[in-house]
């Protein structure tokens, strides 16, 4: 059974590549299963694995290093009973530490049983050159530009997503510019929206990593301090309307009310994620960047009265300033089209201090 762990910064195409490339690996005729992990509970991308492919499993409640225990009963299953050929693994997007914590551990508690491949770290290139910069004076490199810059460090590959919103051009450059700060690190760039040099990258995931990778310190304090510096919150709705609405004009709205208003506030998105199911299919988007596009992944315009909801967020802010920014935007989207949002379930909290279960 090989376990492609995938690592990266929130928002940086985890979970589309993961489908991508697990669709890939069916068509070749392997079994697939899939893991998602999260800080809470009620994943869209849990059920966004799960509408593409076949074994979806979730650790929820803390990342695989703090819950290791609970990602170790999901591999025992896998490797006594489903046995699929590949395991694809999305660690939480503000996780650091994965070569000490998580895969050196996996390595050592499965032996044989287990092939873990090369740990895989996804750049979004738009967040490289936001947080990149930062890093050039020690004094004054924000905690966020550290866990970011500690994500890539430790990667045995690095792999730059969304190749096809950059010029063949541009993605040389930031492949060198990535290649020379991250020199260890085998440096590939590829795109999982068109498929373009994923290939590439999942023949890498045959090859064993770098199991001698270098011991790696990582200032827990600041660790941590970047991922309290975030707001975080899955929650589920329900829409309703009177008349009707189209799902998709709900979440253009929705996104687009975030995007600007986080703009306004200058409050950092990690990332927005939202998922419509109504009768005739769903809607799902994503907001990476503050003012930035939304983009979608699926969008059902065919109007509807009923809608089921489920919203993740991730937003440099308070937890109290964050839902009282969702609900303000909630009722803009329905104000705008219609529908009417109802109550809201879910929480909204700063991750804690990561405690991982094993270190080596
Ligand atoms: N243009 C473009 N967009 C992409 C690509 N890969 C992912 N995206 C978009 O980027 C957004 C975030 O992608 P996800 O796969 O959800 O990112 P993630 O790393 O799993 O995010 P978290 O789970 O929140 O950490 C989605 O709207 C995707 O459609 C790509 O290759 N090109
Ligand atoms: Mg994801």
């Amino acid at each position: 059974m090989r376990f492609v762990p995938l690592g990266g910064f929130l928002g940086a195409g985890k979970t589309t590549t993961m489908i991508a490339a697990g669709r890939r690996f069916e068509g070749a005729g392997s079994t697939v299963s899939v893991i998602t992990n999260d800080q809470g509970v009620d994943l869209v991308d849990t059920s966004l694995a799960a509408a593409s492919l076949g074994d979806v499993s979730e650790v929820t409640g803390g990342c695989f290093c703090c819950k290791f225990e609970d990602l170790a009963a999901v591999v025992t299953r896998l490797t006594s009973d489903a046995h699929p050929d590949v395991v694809l693994a999305e660690a939480v997007g503000s996780c650091t530490d994965l070569q000490s914590t998580v895969i050196r551990p996996l390595r050592h508690f499965y032996g044989d049983d287990l092939h873990v491949a090369p740990l895989t770290v996804l750049v979004d290139p738009v967040r490289y050159a936001g947080l990149s910069p930062l890093w050039d004076d020690p004094a004054t490199e924000p905690d966020l530009a550290y866990l970011f810059r500690h994500q890539l460090d430790e990667a045995d590959i690095i792999a730059i997503n969304k190749a096809d919103l950059l010029s063949p051009v541009e993605v040389g450059r930031v492949r060198d510019q990535v290649q020379v700060r991250f020199p260890h690190a085998r440096v590939v760039a590829f795109s999982a929206a068109t498929g373009a040099g994923l290939d590439e990258l999942v023949a890498l995931w045959a090859t064993s990593g770098s199991g001698e990778h270098r011991p790696f310190a990582v200032d827990y304090r600041r660790y941590g301090a970047a991922e309290a510096e975030l707001a975080w919150t899955n929650q589920s709705l329900s829409l309703r309307s009177a008349t009707t609405f189209a799902p998709a004009e709900w979440v253009r709205h929705l996104l687009a009310e975030l995007g600007s208003a986080a703009a306004r506030a200058g409050m950092t998105v990690g990332h927005v994620k939202v998922r419509v199911t109504s009768p005739d299919g769903t809607t799902k988007a994503s907001l990476t960047g503050a003012g930035a596009e939304p983009t979608f992944d699926e969008q059902l315009w065919v109007p509807t009265r009923t809608a089921e909801v489920v919203l993740n967020a991730r937003v440099r802010t308070s937890p109290d300033d964050l839902d009282t920014l969702i609900g303000r935007c909630l009722a803009a989207a329905d104000a705008a089209t219609g529908a009417d949002s109802g109550t809201r379930a879910g929480d909204v909290f700063r991750p804690g201090f990561p405690e991982p279960v094993h270190r080596m």
